[in-house]
């Protein structure tokens, strides 16, 4: 026992709880930053004699200013204007399973417009028993449901198909984020509307400068595609779509239509206007894949990446992100040499359908060169592939839709640097 543990007997000390409740391997990695901490604290920090400010002082409250580091980034040279934009998630800085609403990333065609919601109004029209015009106040009385889903732009790892291009975590794989969605099942609103026989298209169309349009199978609106008008617990960001959008969970970004205002059903996609073309995916035939609407398993280790090094030699907790537009993670491997051997990962925190999902693996790191990648396998047993597997497949003309294994090099002085294996 320490002196701490003599003065306060009856509380359990985080050691004493690491030595009784955890299997010993994570004990003993976790025991260290504890015994660090157990002698007081030789000074009392300044911050202890004052007092510090009131409630209020920001009517919406900040993060602490040491973490201002965390924050979107956006790359300059792929962005034509200020419009056309992309700004990627800081996924090397979070925790858990959510991304904070300012951390979202951003992709817009043609800037956020700014929507007055009391103007804005859903129509539902085409193919219909009755066509009808929602009000946000109309919509916020159906009954709502809240489900946690990724959206990930088919186009996260586009740069990487031909090399690795982006030396940072937050631009290989930035385009991805996870929120708590709220709002209406579209089926409930289509069940009002009436769809009429013969009826197997939607188009769904956005209230920007783009009127960004997407064709999608009414298969999905009478799934799990939800119309949102909330996000973590708050209204939607304007940047997610403000006041209403679209969500098709589990399938690539640009099907999440933003600034929802009109539902059209038909009988086939709305593929020859220009604007709807979906993302396509060149193979090496000269065949292209289109309407590939779901993101397929993936996965990437967040800790260590290149913005995050390794402290040093010596037992290691890696940490990382895995999700699936089928459903649920079943189980991540981890590689430390390159593919030769795996070892299956902890899945840590909730395991929900179309989410991102954690997972932990520990590894004692010899201070030698090595090889990280996880690969994550979904409920219908499908395997995240390699960057080889997917070239043979795809070749490198394919710009969307690159779900490889990750690798990380990691050198002897800790530094990690995003590599391909060949
Ligand atoms: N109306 C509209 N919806 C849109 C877009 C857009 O530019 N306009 N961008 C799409 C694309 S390509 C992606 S990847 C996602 C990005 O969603 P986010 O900005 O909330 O991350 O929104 C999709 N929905
Ligand atoms: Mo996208």
């Amino acid at each position: 026992m320490n002196s701490r543990d003599k003065r306060r007997p009856e509380q359990p000390t985080r050691r004493r709880l690491l030595q009784g409740g955890l299997a010993g391997g994570l004990a003993a990695l976790l025991g260290r930053p504890a015994r660090a901490a157990d002698p007081a604290p030789p000074t009392v920090p300044d911050w202890t004699h004052h007092l510090g400010p009131g409630v209020a002082t920001h009517p919406y409250g900040q993060p602490s200013p040491h973490e201002q580091s965390v924050v979107r980034r956006y790359l300059p040279h792929i962005q034509p204007t200020r419009q056309a934009s992309i700004s990627f998630t800081p996924l090397q800085d979070l925790h858990g399973i959510i991304t904070p609403n300012g951390l979202f990333f951003e992709r817009h065609h043609a800037g956020v417009p700014q929507i007055d919601p009391e103007a804005h109004r859903l129509v539902i029209h085409g193919m219909v028993e009755r066509p009808l015009m929602f009000s946000m106040r109309d919509l916020m009385r159906y009954p709502a449901v809240s489900r946690v889903h990724f959206i990930e732009c088919a186009g996260n790892g586009a740069m990487e198909q031909r090399g690795a291009v982006n030396k940072a975590l937050q631009f290989t794989h930035g385009m991805l984020s996870c929120a708590e969605w709220t709002g209406v099942p579209l089926k409930l609103l289509l069940r009002e509307a009436g769809v009429r026989k013969g009826a197997r298209w939607l188009l769904a169309e956005g209230a920007d400068a783009a009127a960004l349009a997407r064709s999608f199978p009414l298969d999905k609106a009478l799934d799990d595609a939800l119309i949102v008008y909330a996000q973590n617990g708050e209204r939607l960001r304007p940047e997610q779509g403000y006041p209403l959008r679209l969500l098709l969970p589990g399938w690539e970004g640009v099907a999440n239509v933003k600034w929802l205002r009109r539902l059209e059903i038909g009988e086939r996609p709305w593929e020859t206007r220009e604007e709807t073309a979906t993302y396509t995916d060149l193979l090496p035939s000269g065949k292209a894949r289109q309407f590939t609407f779901v993101q397929e398993a993936k996965s990437v280790i967040t800790w260590p990446c290149p913005e995050h090094p390794l402290p040093g030699r010596g037992r290691q907790l890696l940490r990382g992100l895995a999700w699936s537009g089928e459903g649920r993670i079943r189980a991540v491997d981890v590689t430390f040499d390159g593919g030769r051997n795996w070892r299956r990962a902890r899945l840590s925190g909730p395991v929900l359908p179309k989410a991102l999902t954690r997972f932990e693996i520990e590894w004692e790191w010899n201070g030698k060169q090595a090889l990280l990648g996880s690969r994550a396998i979904d409920e219908t047993g499908y395997v995240q592939p390699t960057l080889a597997q997917l070239r043979q497949v795809r070749g490198t003309n394919s710009m969307y839709h690159n779900n490889a294994i990750q690798t990380w090099l990691v050198h002897p002085d800790g530094e990690v640097e995003h590599v391909q294996l060949g």
